[in-house]
């Protein structure tokens, strides 16, 4: 291994750390044993990226996600604040949510990990400038929910305007209780996929029954038009809400479409054990079901944490015979996994094709091989700093942006390691 380290400044506010050093190999094994996390094998010297690291923004209030326009503006949200934009020069503008914002959002609401999470740029962006933001809201409605609000930037991305809320009704736990605060279980990651429609990832809200309900739109994944309708060519089962594609979800925190196949793959947090990484197929049941388990004491008859992989399983194949399988699972304890987003380009060396998964508990990045049905055949953890990583993009310049929970955005840019 070598390494070397170098402080520069860049725009008189970033701070640049340069870390050349190889990625370890840390083996399948390690911190997240399981029979699904078996893999050992690493790519051949030198096909390893070198990766160097450079903070592009801190001092932020919990950024949640990040995106990019072909030009390279940086957009990111902050859970409490809002939407601001990153312009190439550098400068940032706050574009959406409180006050200060150029479009306030008096609606807007923070409590507990809720709040504003995923932004998404439309795939027509350069020329329509529309852009979606995931947000907890006090709209009209009550109890308050999650919404999906759709926004126009103006062409110097100094103003929003135009706000239309396509997606008003995603649950939200409004009240704590006997396992949690206010807030838990969101989700919120928004992702366009190569089919031109937004998925629009949901949360469990600590609520038994979410996870199955054909009607509300917790625990789901969504698939959704530019104007919140039900994509077409979505098969949930008869009696289910038209704009779910998948159901039976925990909290998932991350979705990104393998390249080749545009397959949506997610990430998802676990209870007390089994994150899951899971390629979705369109209609099926993720097979999370909080409810119903006579064997163990379930506070506010939420049974999320009160089992083991067994008798509480992340993927209940008792009951749902068909559940879709994860690729992935670190059964032994789960880690609070975030983020996931394929890494695209020669430039990713040996790590091309493969699938990047940041860990807030487990604090790191791990990049995941899979094999032709999706299945996890080895994991490495980038050598990158321990951070709760909490959002993955690849830009258009091809390098990996990261937002920690600490308030930094890094940029990730891999290279040639030494042989
Ligand atoms: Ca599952």
């Amino acid at each position: 291994m070598t390494s070397r380290m170098t402080d520069t400044r860049r725009h008189g506010w970033s701070v640049t750390v340069l870390l050349a050093l190889f990625a370890l190999a840390c083996g399948g094994g390690g911190s997240d044993p399981g029979p699904s996390d078996t893999g050992t094998s690493q790519p051949p010297p030198g096909d390893t990226p070198a990766l160097t690291r450079t903070v592009v923004l801190e001092g932020l209030s919990s950024p949640w996600d990040i995106a990019f326009s072909s030009d390279g503006a940086m957009f990111f949200t902050e859970r409490c604040r809002g939407l601001s934009v990153r312009r190439a020069d550098g400068s940032v503008t706050r574009l959406f949510g409180t006050s200060g914002s150029a479009l306030v959002a008096p609606d807007l609401v923070c409590v507990g990990q809720s709040g504003v999470h995923g932004v998404a740029l439309d795939p027509a962006f350069a020329t329509n400038r529309t852009l979606y933001v995931y947000m907890l809201s006090n709209l009209t409605t009550s109890p308050r929910t999650n919404r999906v609000v759709r926004l126009v930037v103006n062409s110097g991305y100094t103003s929003a305007a135009s706000r239309v809320d396509i997606i008003t009704d995603i649950a939200f736990k409004d009240a704590g209780n006997a396992v949690g605060s206010a807030g838990a279980h969101s989700g919120g990651r928004i992702r366009f996929g190569p089919d031109g429609f937004l998925y629009v990832t949901t949360g469990d809200n600590h609520n038994p029954t979410l996870p199955q309900s054909p009607t509300r739109l917790g625990g789901k994944v969504l698939r959704v038009t530019t104007s919140g309708a039900a994509a077409p060519g979505n098969t949930p089962p008869a009696g289910f809400d038209a704009r779910i594609f998948t159901y039976g979800h925990r909290n998932v925190q991350g979705i990104t479409f393998r390249p080749g196949t545009g397959q949506p793959f997610t990430s998802e947090h676990g209870p007390n054990h089994s994150d899951e990484v899971t390629p979705l197929v369109n209609g099926r049941n993720g097979g999370w079901d909080p409810k119903d388990r006579p064997a163990l004491s379930c506070p506010d008859s939420y049974c999320g944490y009160a089992g083991n992989p067994s008798t509480m399983p992340m993927t209940d194949v008792a009951r749902f015979p068909t559940a879709m399988l994860p690729s992935w699972s670190n059964n032994g304890a789960s880690q609070g996994m975030g983020p996931a987003e394929f890494l695209v380009g020669s430039q990713w060396r040996g790590w091309n094709g493969r699938l990047a998964v940041g860990f807030m508990g487990g604090s790191r990045l791990s990049i995941l091989e899979l094999d032709a049905a999706g299945n996890a055949t080895s994991v490495v953890n980038a050598s990158l700093p321990s951070a709760r990583y909490r959002a993955l993009t690849l830009g258009p310049d091809g390098n990996l942006y990261v937002a920690t929970d600490a308030g930094e955005i890094w940029r990730v840019v891999p290279s040639a390691g030494s042989s």
